[in-house]
């Protein structure tokens, strides 16, 4: 990042650190004094968050609700999202996974903070950058990584692959590769949520990239038309591939970028400010139609596997990010300095959930392939006695 931009993601971490932590901390230290929160899991607690900057609606408020027990679950999700991302880094340089694979470290606190506010009966869609929604949305690590191998016990039975997870029952309707594509697929769940009177919400994720083409506008007219239920996440996490967001948009404004649909912009690196505005506004889009959420974040790897991810930013940039908004280390203070867990407890922690990620590894790789005849099913669903032409005109394959 150069220039305007570094110093623009600096005040952004000074400010996250200073105008929130400290304060928080001290806040929960006294507030832990008279309550004995430790003692109990589910023993209210408050944390102050960064203050939300909004568009065409009031901003949420900046005191969030926690319990310990909320705050180990969020630190369990996002370090098992992490591990589970290194080690998809590690097979694939070890050439057990091929093709597309985009990782999603550095971004935890999003998909955490969010899924801490919805339902399962609220509809996700989202990008190519899809492994850890899965785990959000119930998914196991095991099937992340076989469909990551192509095997036959994989999220969608090693016929997707990185880009394609997908976990109906829970409502996560996929990972999608055409930037964007998600987005008005998103808009047609809000409208299915609004049709059925069902009082949930569609959640249509998308890239500070994706942000500026024309289906998403496309997208926002319509669902606005129709006050659809409807989120429009936009992580914002600086990069489309390696163009800053400032050299592609001429507003990197994104909350605001719906014109006449209100707007948030919110600090996606701390898990308690996702939940705390992602719950304010599902509660404003079921009651009145569709709103924007930027969120503010930094992925840490480069933009796929064939990106270094260093050549159109510092070093420097990266490692300040992990140093001052790391998403796991903030929920890990706020556990350590609130005494609610020590340091051996938390290594604990983090020790049984690199064993599972290991074993679920194992797993994968010696999980089965899919039959060949998978590459003839699912075509139709009704093939009317249909044949597949083989490799050669002769070679004919009934379809089933
Ligand atoms: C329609 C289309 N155009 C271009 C591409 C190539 N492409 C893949 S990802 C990407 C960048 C998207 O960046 P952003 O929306 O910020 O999402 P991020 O990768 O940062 O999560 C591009 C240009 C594509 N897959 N589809
Ligand atoms: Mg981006």
């Amino acid at each position: 990042m150069h220039g305007r931009a570094l110093a623009n993601a600096l005040r952004r971490a000074t400010s996250s650190r200073a105008e929130s932590s400290a304060p928080v901390l001290n806040r929960l230290w006294s507030r832990n004094q008279q309550t004995q929160a430790a003692s109990d899991d589910s023993s209210l607690l408050e944390v102050d968050v960064v203050p939300y900057s909004t568009h065409r609606i009031d901003s949420p408020g900046t005191t969030v609700n926690t319990t310990k027990a909320e705050l180990q679950q969020f630190f369990e999700t996002m370090y098992r999202m992490r591990r589970m991302e290194i080690a998809a880094d590690m097979m694939y340089k070890a050439k057990y996974i091929r093709g597309f694979c985009h990782l999603y470290d550095g971004q935890e606190a999003v998909l955490v903070g969010m899924e801490a506010a919805l339902t399962f009966k609220d509809s996700i869609i989202t990008s190519y950058r899809d492994h850890c929604t899965h785990l959000g949305r119930g998914g196991s690590v095991l099937e992340v990584m076989a469909e990551l191998m192509g095997k036959a016990n994989g999220a969608t039975k090693g016929l997707g692959g990185s880009m394609h997870m997908y976990k109906v029952e829970n409502h996560f309707y996929g990972g999608c590769g055409i930037v964007g594509a998600q987005v008005p697929l998103g808009a047609g769940l809000g409208f299915a949520h609004k049709y059925r009177k069902d009082g949930s919400v569609a959640i249509t994720m998308y890239g500070d990239g994706a942000a500026n083409q024309g289906q998403i506008f496309e997208a926002f007219n319509m669902a606005a038309l129709w006050d659809l239920p409807v989120l429009f996440v936009c992580e914002n996490n600086h990069y489309g591939m390696g163009t800053a967001d400032y050299r592609g948009a001429k507003s990197a404004k994104y909350f605001t970028r719906g014109d006449y649909m209100p707007g948030i912009k919110i600090d996606g690196m701390d898990a308690l400010a996702v939940k705390n505005g992602v719950a304010y506004a599902k509660e404003y889009a079921v009651a009145n139609g569709p709103i924007i959420l930027e969120m503010d974040t930094y992925r840490y790897h480069g933009h796929s596997m064939s990106d270094p991810g260093s050549t159109y930013r510092t070093r420097d940039e990266i490692s300040s990010m992990r140093q001052l908004r790391d998403p796991i280390e903030r929920i890990r203070s706020l556990l350590l300095n609130n005494e609610l867990l020590d340091t051996a407890e938390l290594k604990k922690i983090e020790k049984a959930i690199k064993k599972e990620v290991d074993s679920a590894v194992e797993e994968a790789k010696a999980g089965p392939l899919p039959k060949e005849e998978m590459l003839w099913k699912n075509i139709y669903k009704d093939t009317l006695g249909m044949h597949m032409r083989g490799r050669d005109s002769k070679t004919k394959i009934k379809l089933t």
